[in-house]
């Protein structure tokens, strides 16, 4: 039977080693994004820089599985139609990332520059409006420059939008 809320291979037992972490990583593209998996089905993020940067987002809803020790995947389905996957190795912290965006994003990215918490009604107006189709497909490996282990439901961690953080937050290596 079909149901849109199950989440079907979600596994929380297998998500131990991942729940918790905070990432920052640099698409090939240069694009620049933040990740935190603040529980085993939700996620908040920043983007600092590239087609959408500013844009941040709590509590997005995900599908998070492991695929190896070392290895995890989350994809998710944002309020405005794009949707996202990410496969995530962390022994050689490396990602790769398919973006698939709507092509009303394409023509306008600005429009879902925001903290998308705050303006959901007016993503889900200027989604249904559209146009869908065709979709830009962003298809890229990215490097994960900064990592650590933060614990699950940390919600001071992605608080602020890219431009109010201390000079040199997401330049941090380790
Ligand atoms: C990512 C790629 C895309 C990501 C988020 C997005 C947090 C979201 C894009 C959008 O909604 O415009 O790696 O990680």
């Amino acid at each position: 039977m079909m149901s849109t809320e199950n989440y079907e291979s979600t596994k929380p037992e297998t998500l131990a080693r991942f729940v918790g972490k905070h990432f920052i990583y640099t698409y090939d593209n240069g694009w620049q994004y933040e990740l935190y998996v603040k529980d085993d089905r939700t996620i908040d993020y920043r983007i600092h820089s590239g087609m959408v940067g500013g844009r941040w987002v709590k509590d997005q809803k995900a599908h998070i599985v492991r695929l190896s020790d070392d290895v995890f995947k989350i994809s998710w389905d944002e309020p405005t139609g794009t949707s996202v996957s990410l496969a995530m190795n962390l022994a050689e912290r490396r990602v790769h990332g398919v973006i698939f965006f709507p092509q009303w994003i394409a023509l306008n990215p600005g429009k879902t520059v925001c903290f998308q918490n705050e303006h959901l009604a007016l993503m889900q107006q200027y989604r249904d409006a559209g146009p869908t189709y065709p979709k830009l497909v962003i298809d890229e490996f990215a490097q994960i420059t900064f990592q650590e282990d933060c614990g699950a439901g940390d919600d001071a961690l992605i608080a602020c939008g890219p431009a109010q953080l201390p000079d040199g937050y997401a330049s941090r290596r380790n």
